[in-house]
């Protein structure tokens, strides 16, 4: 042996009451280098698992247990041979032999100083993944794990308690804690980092009888679309009412006039009508971001589509250049598209190319709904169903037509405030019908 070596012994640490213990695990070799805090032997109490760490880095000169032995405190584990200044480390005294890891049990063990790796590591831990909620020390020391699996979590920055244990009594292993780290960054096959967590699988016919429909050709290509844009665009829907006792009346007073030139005037032609307005008067309303997000590209056309309901499913034909068209010619587009979608006899321009989308539901019910918007559109009203309602005016409630509006907006793009001032002006132009009514130039 060189001078500068030395043989370090590496005993049973004080274990309380527990005597004649298993070893359950001898976790190295005669000849194997270790480093510091390695793990040498696993010991197994009626409550508890816990590594016997070797306080000092070298090579194993020799093992003094085997698998299936039992040791008390005190007991030779391993002679270790060190090298230079590693020769100065806690040794063969039993009052210096190695500390045991905290454990969840016995009490006596977790009564005891944590192991010297802890603090050390405790201050280089880096997460491995910014995704990674902070380690809850206290919770850490008290974990039921060994040193080497707690330096691995302290490594990635594993906070040991949310990790659920696999081992012999939920004793928490290597694996558990690269699971933990898979789970938390999205396991490969699962979609790799940022995947969404699954929906659980669930075996209907186990609770009853029941039937498989397969969805519809719309349904699968407007499924993901509709999906794609609920993940990626951060919605907000603000709600407002319109006032549109005039406008119903003035509807009223046309519809047969509109019906002889078999145009069917709906309130859908005046909403339509009063968004074009409303897009011309809020220009970011009428536009997309570029795939990058860095730019907003303005339209300076105004198509606007219009979610209608068909036997195959949601269709939404696009009504182009709603802003040269007077409130009969976009009435008259309006049940010509409605009528091919419901046919299924749309082209494909016919569902290009849209702005901002109308989707009312004012024909079936319902007092106001959040829209999904029609992605890389940037805002969609929904319209639900007219009511009377008592509105207080110069001193008195009046009864009053008034019209649901819930527009759901990009909020890269649309601040809260302009999407009130969007919605008010619209309410404003749905108060006034006579201006729809005007020709376009
Ligand atoms: N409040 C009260 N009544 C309304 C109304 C409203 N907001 N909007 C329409 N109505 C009335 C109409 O006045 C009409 O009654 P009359 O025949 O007495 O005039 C009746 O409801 C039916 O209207 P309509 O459906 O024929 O015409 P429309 O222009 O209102 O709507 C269309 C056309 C294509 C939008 C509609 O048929 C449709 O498909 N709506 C469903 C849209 C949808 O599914 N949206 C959800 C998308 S997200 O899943």
């Amino acid at each position: 042996m060189s001078a500068a070596e030395s043989l370090v012994e590496v005993r049973v640490p004080d274990m309380g009451n527990f005597k004649d213990v298993a070893v359950i695990d001898v976790l190295v070799k005669a000849g194997e280098v270790i480093e510091p805090e390695a793990p040498l032997v696993t010991l197994e109490t009626e409550k508890a698992t816990m590594d016997v760490p070797s306080a000092v880095g070298g090579v194993i000169e020799k093992l003094h247990i085997d698998k299936g032995s039992t040791v008390s405190a005190g007991d030779l584990v391993a002679t270790v041979r060190t090298r230079g200044a590693a020769a100065a480390a806690p040794a063969a005294s039993p009052a210096q032999a190695p500390t045991p890891p905290p454990t969840r049990a016995p009490a006596a063990a977790q009564a005891a100083p944590a192991p010297a790796a802890a603090p050390a590591a405790a201050q280089t831990a880096a997460p491995a993944s910014a995704d990674l909620p902070p380690i809850n020390e206290p919770g850490f020391s008290r974990a039921y794990a060994g040193p080497s699996v707690r330096k691995f979590a302290r490594e990635l920055g594993v906070d040991l308690t949310r990790v659920t244990g696999s081992g012999l009594k939920g004793r928490i292993t290597h694996d558990d804690v690269k699971a933990f780290v898979k789970r938390a960054l999205g396991a490969p096959g699962a979609g790799g980092p940022g995947a969404l967590p699954a929906v659980p699988v669930v075996d209907f016919a186990a609770f009853g009888p029941i039937e498989t429909q397969p969805l519809s050709r719309i349904q699968r290509i407007s499924g993901p679309r509709l999906h794609a844009s609920w993940v990626n665009v951060p919605h907000v829907t603000q709600f407002d009412e319109a006032d549109i006792t005039e406008l119903e009346a003035l509807r009223a007073k046309l519809k047969e006039q509109a019906a002889e030139r078999g145009i069917k005037l709906t309130p859908l032609a005046f909403i339509v009508r009063a968004c074009v307005k409303a897009l011309q008067a809020f220009p970011t309303f009428n536009a997309s971001l570029d795939p990058a997000g860095a730019n907003l590209i303005l339209k300076k056309y105004v198509h606007i589509g219009f979610a209608a309901d068909t036997p195959n499913g949601l269709m939404v034909p696009v009504l182009h250049e709603a802003n040269r068209k007077d409130i009969y010619e976009v009435a008259r587009q309006l049940g010509e598209l409605s009528g091919a979608a419901r046919a299924g006899k749309l082209s494909a321009a016919q569902m290009q190319g849209g702005c901002f989308t109308v989707s009312s539901l004012g024909g079936i019910g319902g007092t106001a709904f959040t829209p999904i918007i029609n992605a890389p559109e940037v805002a969609i009203l929904g319209v639900s169903r007219s009511a009377f309602k008592p509105v207080y005016r110069d001193g008195e409630f009046v009864p009053r037509l008034m019209l649901p509006l819930s527009l759901s907006y990009d909020h890269r793009v649309i601040d809260g405030a302009a999407a009130a001032r969007f919605t008010t002006f619209l309410a404003k132009t749905l108060a006034d019908p006579q201006a729809l009514l005007e020709a376009v130039p």
